[in-house]
């Protein structure tokens, strides 16, 4: 039996933080980072089931095209992702009246719709990227066992060499989308592309307002990176702790991104928002198919 200090369910019979009830779980789950956004997916939705909002976390069920779609904001950083994937697999997987795990596992298909900066020349502003793989600095995954049997442990070390990797830091890690979910946007309207998760927007990214950097010239030795003909293609901020966690949780992940800056050409599109309509309505359309 789980704790109720170890598993947190408000008096309404809601998770902690999400503010949602275990019924109320769609099998297909929409991540998304801003609460903003939830509102814009869900006015495609037929029909309504369920609104919460508590903090960053707002969430709508309801259906598309016949299937159903929970949307759910995770705010920034893989941090918060800790929080809604491991509440999410609650949701799914733990009795709430028992606080047993169930016997019988439930898988969730997780597609996270993000925002993202390219860093490679190729990829333009406006772009969309879905991550093959996931790189997290931001170390959350060597807080849990068995990191290493969801990890590219050969990836990682070239890694680490080619960037000359500093032993203060987070060591990072290594995690893969799910294949199943990958291969369904193999088309031309997605680069597919390796993404690193940064645990920060400014210096984390290689990005020097007033304060200089550890290494100056980390965003210029990711570019150069390769492992196995696959080249890092951009930075965000949740998609290796979702791959990483859902790995470990039995969960399908992927993450879709449109790229609104390009790091190298210091271009930027401040006003993203019918390319990111674009993205949404894709992505639905291809796991409704
Ligand atoms: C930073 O501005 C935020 O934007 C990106 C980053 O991952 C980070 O969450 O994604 P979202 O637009 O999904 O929030």
């Amino acid at each position: 039996m789980i704790g109720s200090s170890e598993l947190i369910i408000n008096p309404d019979g809601t998770v902690f933080h999400l503010h949602l009830k275990p019924e109320h779980l769609a099998d297909n789950i929409i991540l998304v980072g801003d609460p903003g956004r939830v509102e814009l997916i869900a006015s495609l939705f037929s029909t309504i089931e369920v609104k919460t909002a508590n903090r960053e976390f707002v969430s709508v069920t309801g259906q598309y095209r016949g299937i159903g779609f929970t949307v759910l904001s995770t705010g920034i950083g893989t941090d918060n992702i800790d929080i809604v994937l491991n509440e999410l697999d609650a949701l799914a997987n733990i009795d709430f009246v028992t606080r047993e795990v169930r016997a019988e596992k439930r898988s969730l298909n997780i597609v996270r719709i993000g925002t993202s900066g390219g860093l490679q020349p190729y990829l333009d502003v406006n772009s969309f990227v879905v991550s093959e793989k996931a790189i997290g600095f931001d170390g959350l995954l060597n807080f849990y066992a068995n990191r290493d049997s969801v990890s590219d442990l050969a990836f990682e070390k070239q890694l680490k060499s080619h960037l000359n990797w500093n032993r203060q830091l987070a060591s990072p890690y290594v995690v893969s989308s799910s294949s199943k979910l990958f291969d369904k946007f193999q088309t031309n309207d997605f680069t597919p592309g390796v993404t690193i998760s940064a645990p920060g927007f400014y210096g984390p990214q290689g990005r020097v307002l007033r304060l200089p950097l550890a290494d100056p010239q980390i965003n210029a030795k990711i570019e150069d990176f390769s492992y196995q003909g696959a080249k890092i293609t951009n930075y965000e901020m949740e998609c290796s702790a979702i791959y990483g966690l859902s790995a470990l949780l039995g969960h399908h992940a992927l993450t879709v991104c449109l790229i609104i800056a390009n790091r190298l050409s210091k271009q930027a599109n401040g006003d993203y928002h019918s390319s990111m309509k674009k993205l949404i309505r894709l992505v639905l359309d291809k796991l409704a198919e």
